[in-house]
């Protein structure tokens, strides 16, 4: 086993990948390395390139994904098919100055780093000649993801040595989708990680095109949100939310069949949301709460509390919704917020009243 492998994700770099080879075979010399290239399928024959180098140089791996594609998961695999103690993730299109990749294992190595970052944003860094624009989204995510990431000067690098045992130790808490796998695994650390920087001037790409676009905006948002909201809320809620979900359809359901039945609006209400509340019940019950379901006698008083509960949750959602609705917010803010706010009230109270006290659960 190699002391040191290398990730390299890459997509359409067919025209990079000779010059990454040799000049990783130069900076890397006297080390024990193998590199990992993760090539997604995209039929330009990246991968043929890099499996007839590694049919010559025991030290390059190809590892090929059909039908997949994720900057993120890619690292993530990459990482994962490698024994080595120490990992480094770089990417494919030479902008990424290898010629620290010494310094990043040696900084790891010994002064025990569990990941140490090559950052552009350091005194001695620079980004090159990354278009203006990209420079300012850039600096703005990390002003943000800072926050996450204790005062690291370039939180979004994609440029970085971990040390196997702390990928080891987060790798079940990563949110695993989007762009930014630095980020994502210091915010699954929950601030039990020692990381260090070193600077590098980033070079501009000259061949091949760049695959990131818009969508890694939205995708830096749905990482933030996944860590943030994942600590405060426990991966229950999402399940009881999505119960909740499946009572408006029958509540929805019992509604049309009593109302067409009966003519009664008012009764067919009462019957429905009776009916959703009854349905969402055993529902949880037996999902969310699966692992620590009800039965017997237990049923009847758990079903009573969590009408109980429910029936406040139902008053506070009107409550609120009609306060801000008063204080003139659009409808649909005011009546999301009530049934947002209703829904964690919901959780909270039942998960205690209901099946006593455990909130916490499998995300
Ligand atoms: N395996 C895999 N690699 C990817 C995917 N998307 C991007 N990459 C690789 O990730 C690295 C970074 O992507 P780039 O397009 O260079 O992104 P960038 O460096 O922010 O953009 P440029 O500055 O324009 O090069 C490159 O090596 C890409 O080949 C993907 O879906 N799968
Ligand atoms: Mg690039």
């Amino acid at each position: 086993m190699p002391e040191f492998s290398v990730v390299v994700p890459a997509y359409r770099e067919r025209e990079n990948v000779p010059a990454l080879l040799r000049a990783l075979d130069r900076a890397l010399s006297g080390l024990d390395w193998e590199t990992i290239i993760v090539v997604d399928d995209a039929l330009d024959g990246t991968e043929e390139l890099v499996r007839a180098a590694a049919q010559q140089d025991r030290r390059v791996r190809c590892l090929h994904r059909i039908g997949r594609q994720g900057l993120a998961s890619a690292c993530i695999e990459g990482m994962l098919a490698s024994s080595a103690p120490y990992l480094a993730v770089m990417d494919a299109d030479l902008q990424h100055d290898e010629t620290l990749l010494p310094k990043l294992l040696d900084a790891a190595r010994s002064h025990g780093a569990d990941i140490v970052v090559a950052s552009r944003y350091m005194p001695g860094g620079s980004t090159g000649e990354l278009a203006s624009d990209r420079v300012w989204i850039s600096r703005l995510a990390s002003t943000l993801s800072r926050v996450l990431c204790q005062g690291l000067t370039d939180p979004m690098s994609g440029f970085f040595v971990v040390r196997r045992t702390f990928l080891e130790r987060v790798v079940r808490r990563l949110y695993g989708r989007g762009f930014k796998i630095l980020l994502d695994m210091i915010a699954a650390a929950r601030g039990e990680v020692s990381l260090q920087e070193l600077p590098y001037r980033m070079r501009s790409r000259e061949r091949g095109e760049s695959k990131l676009g818009a969508r890694v905006v939205a995708e830096f948002f749905m990482l933030i949100l996944y860590h943030v909201f994942g600590r405060m809320l426990p991966g229950r809620f999402f399940l009881f939310a999505a119960v909740g979900t499946t009572g408006i359809g029958v509540h929805l359901g019992v509604l049309w069949l009593m109302f067409a039945g009966s003519g009664n609006f008012l009764v067919s209400q009462a019957v429905a949301t009776w009916a959703a509340m009854t349905s969402n019940f055993f529902l949880n019950n037996a999902v969310t709460y699966g692992d620590q379901r009800l039965s017997g006698r237990k049923i009847v008083r758990g079903l009573l509390s969590f009408y109980a509960a429910c029936g406040i949750g139902a008053l506070i959602n009107l409550a609120l919704a009609d306060w801000l609705f008063i204080n003139s917010l659009p409808y649909w803010i005011a009546g999301l917020t009530g049934a947002l706010v209703a829904a964690l009230w919901n959780f909270f109270t039942t998960a205690s009243f209901t099946w006593g006290g455990s909130t916490a659960g499998k995300r």
